[in-house]
């Protein structure tokens, strides 16, 4: 049976090598153990577009590489923060973009994954912004712009939603049931694993007599949340800040 890694959150950025240093740890220690590592949004902290070349862009890009090299599969989709990414990035790094959202299969199951940010539909001023800025338009408008506006419109953007997102309350920025049950029932899974709200969990429910799972991969900061998925099992993990140990599940509370 594969083993399969699932990260989110990130938020790598130049201004915080601990966390590129983190990422690339543990691009090393699963390297040509897991199966494939699935990337389910907002790996950059920004990213204006694949001509990107500051340290969190490189640093990426090479522990990317090396991962795929190793034999492990390197899947991404875009998140808030980085729907930018594009082709060029995914080429240089031996990486496949996926759709968000999309089912994959393992141990039989059929497991829907997403970045996260499409769920919280009680955010509607947010659902509104994001129909917007991620229309083929919107972003062909944008990477036609030189990269230098890229980039201040790209910071502009990270204040404006972390000033939206002060005011707003912690309901109306998590993810909705209603949109949660819709997505599996359209994708005809029983499974979700996504990221985005910065909420690791793991959580089960009864939906018309079947049982359903959400699993909630939490945001890096001074540790690594990731979900895997090995001999059967789904869970919540976390790779310690030295990166030498992996305790059982993550406090989701925490
Ligand atoms: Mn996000």
């Amino acid at each position: 049976m594969k083993r399969l890694l699932f990260i989110a959150d990130l938020h790598l950025d130049a201004a915080v090598p601990a966390t590129l240093a983190r990422f690339r740890h543990f691009c090393d220690r699963h390297g040509g153990s897991a199966d494939a590592l699935y990337i389910l949004g907002d790996l950059f902290e920004a990213w204006a577009g694949d001509d990107s070349d500051d340290e969190a862009a490189r640093s990426a890009r090479q522990a990317l590489a090396e991962l795929s090299a190793t034999g492990t599969e390197v899947l991404l989709l875009h998140g808030n923060r980085d729907f930018l990414i594009g082709q060029d990035f995914m080429d240089g790094c031996g990486s496949q973009l996926l759709d968000d959202p999309c089912v994959i299969e393992w141990d039989g199951r059929r497991i829907a994954l997403c970045h996260g940010d499409s769920l919280c539909t009680a955010d509607e001023a947010y659902q509104a912004l994001r129909r917007q800025l991620r229309s083929p338009e919107t972003r062909s408008a944008l990477l036609a712009r030189p990269r230098a506006e890229r980039e201040t419109l790209a910071r502009q953007a990270r204040e404006a939603s972390r000033r939206a997102g002060a005011n707003k309350p912690d309901a109306i920025t998590d993810v909705t049931q209603t949109a949660v049950d819709a997505l599996l029932d359209e994708l005809d899974a029983d499974v979700l694993i996504h990221g985005h709200t910065h909420r690791p969990g793991d959580h089960r429910w009864q939906h018309h007599g079947r049982m359903r799972r959400r699993l909630v991969v939490g945001a890096w900061s001074d540790h690594a949340d990731f979900v895997e998925a090995a001999s059967g099992q789904l869970g919540v993990r976390r790779f310690s800040a030295a990166g030498h140990c992996e305790s059982g599940t993550a406090d989701p509370a925490s």
